[in-house]
């Protein structure tokens, strides 16, 4: 399997270059020059662990040895599967060191997309906590080895059981400290991690992010949310996610020499207290976990004033929602809508609350081209809803190791197909109004419809399954499951039950299982799956609607 690139036609790498967009740093290198900058201040809190910058950059530095002590090489892949404690970022920045590339799975993930993970990235290695919120991880690990042999290695970033054939992060740490191997700094052109996409169609894509490219998200998000070396950044939720990866994220901070702090759970019992305790400044948060902060906050008994600004992103906030936040919190609300892919827009600061109430922002980039166009292809006037295409300095250009959505997700001439529908209004903010392709967005998560059907048909008693996005006062978006029974029909918590047996991510199990005895079918005959999935939606809002 080839290492992933990412590389550009030369007429826009030139221009982006020229622009210092993509200014040549690499992501160990500015670990590197933070620590000699500012190696005493804090860099990573979380549970007792608290590193300076200098601490970070040693760490990185014995962990970028000891995988090259193991065996691996540059331009390999390594699943990383932690959930927000600091080896997190002493493991990715080890791995960048060594130009070993990331691979991030969430911590919900399982079995199933685990292996998907390891099988399309062609991945050697399999790094993972001992265990997080009531799951072992060095089980799966022991399932993934045997599904996957390429997969050499388990590093557990914590304890072994008696006979566990693994080694941990201390050993790795100890190995690299006494190791001479002198790691070789990566190009900044090539692809420092693969991100995972939210897989609006079928299993999730690889999005091959480079150094040069992600470094410009962060320097700017960092300029735009107003991240500086006095910031603390508190990383609620879980930190595999771009979104509190790089918007400004814990690797905005980094960049700053600001502190991270890492919470278990964005849960504000969770939270609270670590916003008090160090003085935090700046978090990210999904619509939903906003709500509950925001009922949460004014009965609390911590202080939560040195909260500044806030990031909500991931889905749609609504603006009844939206207008609460700062008189609610006292923070100023930053409205995120971005994509894994690349393509980042926030709303500004100092933007009138207009904007920053009703918009989901503007692009990053003077650079970020944005296309709004109807079915056919045409541009559609300013105002009015279209499919948002992009393509810029930080755009990805190819997924890896996948020629089919290849085909499908990007244009010729290289822009990327969102599959969002949005408007452009005046000054280039953007609206988000929905979704051309079929894909549940559950409180920020996305869930492929077509993956969940898949593993529904694998059901004795399934004969057909249709899995919807029913609108979802909490979530946002909840996912319902439309079940033709085969024989006799089963429960439905068997159903929910048969989800979580295939080894998926909890938040993949349906919030709703709906039996039908037949799918409507049209006068004409058979009908595609996305006007079947759009006509169950509608029967089963006009039911809830009559009976409500
Ligand atoms: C972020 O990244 P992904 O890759 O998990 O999901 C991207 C999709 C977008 O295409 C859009 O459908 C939806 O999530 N989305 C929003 C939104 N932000 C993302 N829909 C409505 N309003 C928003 N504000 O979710 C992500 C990555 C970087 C920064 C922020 C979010």
């Amino acid at each position: 399997m080839e290492i992933p690139r990412q590389i550009w036609p030369e007429e826009r790498a030139a221009r982006y270059r020229a622009a210092g967009y993509w200014s040549g740093e690499t992501f160990g290198a500015m670990l590197r020059e933070r620590a000699q900058r500012h190696g005493d201040r804090l860099a990573v809190v979380g549970g007792d662990t608290r590193w300076t910058y200098a601490e970070l950059d040693a760490r990185a530095d014995a962990i970028a040895r000891g995988l090259l002590e193991r065996g691996l090489k540059p331009g390999d892949r390594v699943v990383v599967h932690l959930p927000n404690i600091p080896e997190f970022v002493s493991v990715i920045f080890g791995l960048f060191r060594a130009g070993i590339l990331p691979l991030y799975a969430l911590p919900a993930h399982r079995i199933t997309e685990i292996e998907h993970f390891a099988t399309t990235g062609g991945a050697r290695a399999y790094i993972a906590a001992d265990g997080h919120d009531g799951y072992d991880y060095r089980d799966l690990a022991a399932e993934l080895q045997r599904r996957v042999p390429r997969v050499e290695q388990v590093i557990i970033a914590g304890a072994l059981r008696e006979h566990d054939p693994y080694v941990t992060l201390a050993a790795l740490e100890a190995e690299g400290q006494a190791s001479a191997i002198e790691p070789v700094e990566p190009k900044s052109s090539d692809v420092a991690f693969l991100q995972i996409s939210g897989g609006s169609t079928g299993l999730s894509k690889l999005i091959p992010r480079t150094h040069d490219a992600y470094i410009y998200t962060l320097r700017e998000s960092n300029r735009i949310c107003g991240m500086t070396a006095d910031s603390v950044f508190l990383g609620a939720l879980p930190i595999a996610h771009n979104f509190p990866m790089s918007s400004p994220g814990f690797l905005g901070a980094i960049h700053a020499g600001a502190r991270v702090v890492l919470s278990p759970s964005p849960s504000p019992e969770a939270g609270f207290p670590l916003i008090e305790r160090e003085g935090v400044t700046m978090t990210s948060l999904v619509p939903p976990l906003l709500l509950v902060w925001m009922e949460a906050a004014p009965a609390s008994r911590w202080r939560l004033d040195s909260l500044k600004v806030i990031q909500v992103g991931g889905a749609k906030l609504i603006p009844e929602v939206a207008r609460r936040v700062q008189p609610a919190l006292g923070v100023t609300l930053q409205q995120v809508f971005g994509m894994a892919e690349g393509l980042v827009n926030y709303t500004r600061l100092d933007d009138p609350d207009d904007i920053i109430i009703n918009t989901q922002g503007r692009p990053i980039s003077p650079d970020d081209e944005v296309l709004i166009v109807d079915d056919h292809g045409n541009p559609v006037p300013d105002g009015e809803p279209g499919h948002l295409l992009t393509r810029g300095p930080y755009t990805i250009l190819s997924y890896y190791n996948n020629d089919a959505a290849n085909a499908r997700s990007f244009t010729d001439d290289g822009y990327y197909r969102t599959g969002d529908i949005v408007c452009r209004l005046p000054g280039g903010y953007l609206q988000v109004q929905g979704r051309a392709n079929d894909h549940i967005n559950r409180a920020g998560e996305k869930i492929s419809a077509e993956e969940i059907e898949d593993h529904l048909l694998a059901h004795p008693q399934v004969f057909d399954a249709a899995v919807v996005s029913i609108p979802d006062e909490y979530l946002g978006e909840r996912s319902c499951t439309f079940i033709i029974p085969r024989g006799e029909k089963p429960r439905a918590v068997a159903i929910k039950q048969w989800i979580r047996s295939r080894g998926l991510a909890d938040f993949k199990v349906p919030d709703q299982v709906v039996f039908v005895e037949r799918f409507s079918e049209t006068a004409a005959g058979k009908i595609s799956r996305k006007e079947l999935r759009a006509a169950l939606r509608a029967q089963l809002q006009q039911s809830e609607e009559k009976s409500a």
